[in-house]
């Protein structure tokens, strides 16, 4: 398609949804499957800033106090709007991150459950009753709403991590303000303004969402500011470590969901089928570009040459292309940097041992980055292996014990996601157990990306620690207050402390 097309279809996109596209200077609507801009926008000033999270917090005063399943009737319209609107949405999303139409898809649809989760939620804000050790008192925990919730997403998942903390953060009674990748903000606008629709259309107060449109100075006015009870970030340990403690210099809270450098082990008892296609989704899809994405494969020594030869062979039939042409399984990367960047890690990974055995160029002939998903067979876990690079790379390593196959897993900085392939249950269940896999996500005969919503998402060591998304994840976005009741008329003492 060409940038013409893209700037058209975009605008119809837009259009359908209602929302405007702000132009002006500041920031560029661009698109990866041609590399070139699509829009001049404006970008949000520091002044718009400031007023944004303060009327943030102004909506907040009331919205603590609606009802919590009233709260939920604004999440089960804005679901209901993401759902009319799906395949527009999915247009953008491939139109700015190039995802493929199954993928871009398959992210709105992540947003619809989200929502669907939120709404069941609002009825389901469960404080514990705990029993006191005094006679006639009464143990309770309340939560409570939190505040205004700064949200920071990446390019990768420019709609769907929003969505995750912003319907749990509404039904939870937090006003959010949100910081898309300036790469993403034509997807932004789109969610932002189905949100605006929903709080119109349910009466809620229009300012619970502000959307900031800007680069990194415009987050870092987000990061500092006090009125910000919570930041919740997603991107890279680089932005973490800086996000990090400058949140906990004020006292703020954060929710870290960065870098991953995630495994797959594949025992001689596996299912080799199945694997290969767990692995080449995991791998290859999004362009390597999930930070769930599987970057090294653990593979038994017995069965790494055929696997490996199996795996290069589905590498090269890949349709790598136009994200919108049917049939393409590889779109672009997101920017002619981050393919340097492969190429980079490429000519390490060489110097340090490794062997190319499949893909790796730079292909397509305008100035989208389009790359081939590269298998590179690694002698030892080397420095290049241990650090993320967003991009398609797969390297490989060899083990001969299970033992050795958890520790080369574990032995990386990043503790996000890892799986392992096998039909041995013993092998399973260790790899699952306290001394098995030291990720926030550990699966079982499927690949390490892809999660359902339902669970907590997130992960260990410099992935942040933080858990979005669906079980008990809502506690991030919420305070707790321990409350002791005494219905005597006796004042007992804790701890049997006598006093007066
Ligand atoms: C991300 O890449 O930041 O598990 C999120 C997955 C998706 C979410 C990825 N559900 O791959």
């Amino acid at each position: 398609m060409s940038t013409d097309e893209l700037r058209e279809r975009a605008l119809a996109s837009l259009h359908r949804i209602g929302a405007a596209v702000p132009e002006g200077t500041g920031l560029h609507a661009r698109s990866p499957i041609t590399g070139e801009n699509l829009f001049a926008l404006r970008a949000t000033t520091a002044e718009e800033t400031e007023r944004a999270i303060g009327e943030a917090a102004e909506a907040f005063r009331t919205w603590r106090t609606t009802p919590a399943p009233v709260r939920g009737e604004l999440v089960r319209t804005l679901g209901d709007l993401l759902r009319a609107h799906k395949s527009d949405l999915a247009d953008l999303i491939t139109i700015e991150a190039g995802k493929i139409r199954s993928e871009a898809l398959g992210e709105v649809q992540e947003m619809i459950d989200i929502c669907d989760f939120a709404v069941g939620l609002s009825r389901q804000l469960y404080g514990r009753t705990i029993a006191s050790e005094r006679p006639g008192h009464r143990l309770a925990e309340t939560w409570h709403p939190l505040g205004v919730v700064g949200v920071v997403s990446a390019f990768n998942f420019p709609a769907a991590v929003w969505s995750w903390n912003t319907a749990i953060a509404l039904v939870c009674g937090d006003a959010v303000v949100w910081k898309p990748s300036e790469l993403t903000p034509l997807v932004s606008l789109a969610a932002s303004h189905l949100l605006d629709r929903a709080l119109e259309q349910t009466g809620a107060p229009r300012e619970l969402h502000r959307l900031l449109l800007g680069g990194r100075e415009t987050g870092e006015l987000l990061v500092d500011d006090p009125r910000v009870s919570l930041v919740s970030a997603t991107g890279s340990t680089r932005m973490g470590r800086e996000i990090g403690p400058r949140v906990a210099a004020r006292f703020g809270r954060v929710l870290l969901e960065l870098g991953g450098n995630n495994a797959t082990v594949v025992a001689p008892s596996a299912d080799l089928d199945l694997a290969l296609q767990g692995i080449v989704f995991a791998a290859a899809g999004t362009a390597g570009q999930r930070c769930t994405t599987l970057r090294r494969l653990i593979v038994h020594r017995d069965i790494a040459d055929q696997l490996v030869e199996r795996l290069a062979a589905a590498y090269g039939r890949l349709p790598i292309g136009d994200p919108f042409d049917e049939g393409t399984l590889v779109g672009p990367l997101i920017t002619g940097t981050a393919a340097d960047a492969m190429a980079t890690a490429l000519e390490r990974a060489q110097a340090e041992g490794g062997k190319i055995v499949a893909g790796g160029r730079r292909v397509g002939t305008n100035s989208g980055a389009y790359v081939e998903p590269a298998i590179v067979r690694m002698p030892k876990q080397t420095g290049v292996v241990r650090e993320e690079t967003f991009a398609p790379i797969l390297y490989v390593l060899t083990y001969d014990t299970f033992e050795q196959a958890v520790a080369l897993q574990n032995d990386v900085p990043q503790g996000l996601s890892s799986s392992i392939f096998t039909r041995d249950q013993q092998e399973a269940e260790r790899f699952l157990a306290a001394d098995g896999s030291d990720c926030g996500i550990a699966n079982v005969n499927i690949g390490t990306s892809g999660a359902e919503i339902g669970g907590a998402f997130g992960g260990e060591k410099e992935t942040g620690g933080g858990r979005e998304s669906g079980s008990d994840a809502w506690r991030a976005y919420m305070r707790r207050a321990t409350n002791t009741i005494n219905y005597s008329s006796a004042l007992a003492l804790a701890q049997n402390v006598s006093f007066l």
